[in-house]
């Protein structure tokens, strides 16, 4: 869970790393479900970066009906964003991101409310928590932030390659303002970031590929005023503590 500190760290630095949230057993069963998952294999995309470099992401709104969908309903990542934005929330969506060894490309600097305010959501009250799968580390591509960004407000955002990217002028005067920080993990690390962090990763330049799973929610006070936005805004029925690893134990039983 969330201490008092990491929350104060969090409204600071609009993000807080969770180290060793999840066991190697857990990130282990998680893996495996986005190897063999259908969802995962039907619904990824690639997302070209501004050198032509492609990333892939997967996507949906739902909560699955499987171990991907227990991550996203896990009480540690649930009650840690209560704690964190200080009111309840609902799933907005949940996503693999996959940067394949010595393929995989960059993420442009972007807010992620710089997407989602135009999915109708009057507030940026929008948090996502990035569950390391692999190791993650400067070569092969780990999370980059600006500290303190998300104080900025909503920058206007546009095109950089297929991906939408801060506004390129503001974005390098802000550079020469705030502090970057790689947010190096591993594997079962958690980190709770702000949709208003400037965050960027780069490409992977390295033999291993950098997979993540990443869930996102909205505060219960930030139902989009206007379209219906992503996911359904009802109350998370939480799955318990144990269900990740006890999922294999039951596959392995039948
Ligand atoms: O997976 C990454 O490196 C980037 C993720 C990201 O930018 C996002 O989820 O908004």
């Amino acid at each position: 869970m969330i201490l008092r500190e990491q929350v104060l760290d969090f409204h600071r630095d609009g993000f807080v790393l969770a180290e060793g949230m999840f066991s190697q057993d857990e990130v282990d069963v998680m893996l495996v479900a986005v190897e063999q998952s259908q969802r995962v294999a039907q619904t990824t995309w690639s997302a070209t970066d501004s050198e032509g470099r492609s990333s892939k992401i997967s996507l949906w709104m739902d909560i699955a009906d499987d171990v991907l969908g227990l991550v996203s309903t896990h009480p540690r990542i649930v009650n840690s964003l209560r704690v964190l934005m200080g009111e309840d929330v609902y799933h907005w969506h949940s996503k693999v991101m996959l940067k394949l060894a010595r393929e995989g490309g960059a993420w442009e600097w972007h807010q992620d409310y710089g997407y989602w305010y135009h999915d109708g959501c009057p507030y940026p009250r929008l948090v996502s928590a990035m569950i390391a799968l692999d190791r993650a580390d400067e070569e092969n591509g780990c999370l980059r932030v600006l500290v303190g960004s998300h104080h900025l407000g909503r920058l206007d955002h546009g095109r950089v390659g297929s991906q939408t990217g801060a506004e390129l002028e503001r974005l390098a005067a802000i550079e020469r303002l705030l502090p970057a920080r790689l947010v190096e993990a591993s594997p079962g690390d958690v980190l709770f970031f702000h949709c208003n962090l400037l965050h960027s990763s780069g490409p992977n330049l390295s033999d291993r590929p950098r997979r993540a799973y990443i869930c996102c929610y909205n505060a219960f006070s930030n139902i989009p005023i206007i379209g219906k936005g992503h996911g359904a805004p009802v109350p998370i029925q939480m799955c318990a503590d144990d269900a990740i690893v006890r999922a294999t134990m039951n596959a392995a039983n039948q």
